[in-house]
């Protein structure tokens, strides 16, 4: 494929930006090679600047389950724009998409909108010390949560020790009271808080993973997680950032019937405009500034022009109920991925809840971060670039999961196996 225009921008952009991009997820540092600039999108498809087409399933990494452009987001922002882009002032539209909100997720009684899912998780995190007047958090191994300082830990050596940051810039300090547990591991779970209990002000998890790969946890997990939060007074966070209307209008909160205290969200939430969002228990959401005293603020926050995109995108999948055919389309992938990679005699797992999907290059089923990092990266770097040249745009990482949208059609599925089948014969 020629990417001409492509190279000649994006080796511009890492003389202006570090790594020529504005976050590292797009630099295609999993899979080598450069990335491709992006031009426009229209319904399943994304066209570089070089004029090549691609059937697109990263959707913005989540946000574009309509599809790209689709009509009544643009044109509910084209009228709200030019009503002004921000007011720093109340507005009716941040009640509107509240109210969405408060209606889709059935354990949301009152909902603070921010600018993105890492202020959302970061804010929920502070909330839940806040509200609990203790200090440490639990996360799990595998699980992504935005760039909160404290969250950016890598596993302590034994599965009961507290996090050591994984990022320079991130302090011992900041991350001595974050505890990185193993995901699905109900024994690690009842070790720390028989042993850290009565500190732990919040356990934090994505309630089916889309950062290691898509991973669900398992009912006994998330059965033992509600049962010894509630017990030791813990606020059990789920971060639906990127499941929250993805696998279902309601969630995944929805689907697998657990009450969390507090959900984040983002992405789909604000339709591909910038947007997060955290709520929960009335009686937890009011100790956030002003009605109470934890501090949490954003310029932009609630913006009229993301708002609007937020709510034309909530109210058409409300409308519109695409849920059904999404599943249909994305079990026709599925199943057509995995026909490719036996046929071709690949050792491969497939994990897919809904319009979220990832394949493993590992023939075993993956269920936390270690069996996760046991998959051939290798083969798949190849086989993303046997897709992308054939005009298939997949995530640039095996540790991401992929999304179909409303905009694609059967015979976009059919393509992509095919595409598929071809860059399996090539590995
Ligand atoms: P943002 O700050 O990127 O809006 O959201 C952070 C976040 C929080 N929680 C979950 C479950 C998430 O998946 C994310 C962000 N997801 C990544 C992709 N897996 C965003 C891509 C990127 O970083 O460019």
């Amino acid at each position: 494929m020629n990417r001409k225009k492509s190279h000649e921008i994006f080796s511009h952009a890492q003389q202006l930006m570090p790594g020529g991009v504005n976050s590292p997820a797009r630099a295609f540092g999993a899979v080598g090679g450069e990335p491709v600039v992006m031009q426009r999108g229209e319904g399943a498809y994304l066209f570089d600047v070089d004029g090549n087409r691609y059937i697109d399933y990263i959707g913005s990494w989540g946000p574009m389950i309509l599809g790209h452009a689709h009509p009544n987001v643009t044109e509910a922002i084209n009228t709200a724009v030019r009503q002004g882009t921000s007011f720093g002032a109340p507005t009716e539209a941040e009640n509107t998409l509240a109210e969405l909100i408060i209606a889709a997720v059935a354990s949301v009684e009152k909902v603070r909108l921010v600018n993105s899912g890492t202020e959302a998780t970061m804010s929920a995190i502070r909330l839940a010390r806040g509200y609990t007047g203790r200090d440490v958090v639990v996360k799990f191994a595998g699980n992504y949560h935005g760039h909160v300082d404290s969250l950016l830990v890598a596993a302590g050596s034994a599965a009961a020790t507290l996090g050591v940051p994984n990022s320079p810039g991130v302090t011992a300090g900041t991350t001595k009271d974050t505890l990185v547990l193993a995901y699905n591991d109900v024994a690690g779970l009842e070790a720390a808080f028989a042993e850290h209990g009565s500190r732990i002000a919040g356990v934090i998890l994505e309630p089916i993973v889309g950062n290691m790969g898509t991973v669900v946890a398992t009912p006994g997990f998330l059965k033992a997680l509600r049962h010894l939060t509630q017990e030791h007074g813990t606020v059990l966070i789920f971060d639906e950032v990127m499941t929250g209307f993805r696998v279902a209008y309601g969630g995944a909160q929805s689907l697998n019937g657990i009450t969390p205290d507090l959900t984040t969200l983002g992405k789909i939430v604000g339709g591909g405009m910038p947007i997060g969002a955290y709520g929960g228990k009335a009686e937890i959401m009011d100790h956030v500034l002003p009605a109470g005293k934890v501090f949490q603020a954003g310029t932009l926050s609630g913006n009229p022009i993301a708002t609007t995109a937020g709510i034309a995108t909530l109210t058409t999948l409300r409308a519109e109920d695409p849920y059904p055919r999404l599943e249909q389309l994305s079990e026709r992938l599925a199943n057509g991925l995995i026909e490719a990679a036996a046929s071709a005699g690949v050792p491969h797992s497939l994990t897919r809840v809904g319009s979220m999907m990832t394949l493993f290059f590992n023939g075993e089923t993956v269920t936390n971060w270690d069996s996760a990092s046991r998959s051939d990266t290798a083969k798949f770097g190849k086989y993303f670039w046997g897709l992308i040249d054939r005009g298939v745009y997949m995530p640039c990482s095996q540790y991401e999961a992929l999304f179909v949208s409303a905009a694609h059609t059967e015979a976009d599925i059919d393509k992509t196996v095919e595409a598929a089948r071809a860059a399996f014969a090539e590995l």
